[in-house]
């Protein structure tokens, strides 16, 4: 715990410092101003396994006040799944922070289904992918793929998961074809194989409605 803790830490402190960098429409890959990594560091990676992070304070407090979107992830198909997502536009796309506690360990499937509804008890509600461009499904960064595809989130022997993507082409306005509002995010119970047509992931797990609040 501790150590994911630090690394959402770092994340967060990423981001904090990526937004003081000017109003311009910089490329989220800026380099962060004073934040280069020790001698040994050869990665030119952001921070992100940065020691001594700003704490555990840090770790939740910018997944609210960056003005993006929190999302709980309830669980459904009788697991025990809980979990977060966050979401706030970035550049030309919407990144998307997922956090999930409670989960089987292994690779599991995670996308954005078309449909804003996680009321059965399957999630079947959700429906299918989000796919407004009429893509078959593929695992990031393969492309083209379904625009809801997120590929799949890493769950440790503890039963812990956190992933984070940006989804390039996607936004959070209301009633914009490609955006994420009003739909779900969808924790899958099996590996997404990349398969056709929608990864063999099976049930689904774990359900949150992308909404504001
Ligand atoms: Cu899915």
């Amino acid at each position: 715990m501790k150590r994911l803790a630090t690394l959402v830490a770092s994340f967060s402190v990423f981001a904090m410092l990526g937004c003081g960098g000017g109003s311009s429409g910089a490329t989220p890959e800026a380099q962060a101003p004073g934040a280069a990594p020790p001698a040994t560091g050869e990665t030119p990676a952001p921070p992100a396994a940065t020691e001594g992070g700003g704490g555990e304070k840090a770790a939740e407090g910018p997944a609210k006040a960056g003005g993006g979107l929190e999302v709980t992830i309830e669980s459904r198909s009788g697991s025990q799944l809980t979990g977060t997502a966050t979401f706030a536009e970035e550049g030309d796309g919407v990144k998307v922070s997922v956090r999930i506690g409670n989960a089987p360990p292994g690779l599991k499937g995670l996308h954005i289904h078309e449909k804003g509804d996680c009321s059965a008890q399957d999630a079947s509600s959700a429906g299918d992918h989000f796919n407004p461009g009429g893509h078959p499904h593929a695992r990031p960064p393969d492309e083209p793929r379904h625009l809801g595809d997120l590929g799949n989130i890493g769950v440790s022997p503890e039963g812990v998961g956190q992933l984070e993507i940006v989804v390039k082409g996607a936004n959070l306005k209301p009633g914009d074809p490609n955006s994420f509002l009003d739909r779900s995010i969808v924790v899958h119970g099996k590996k997404d194989d990349g398969g056709q047509p929608t990864g063999n992931s099976g049930p689904r797990i774990g359900c949150g409605v992308i909404k504001k609040k």
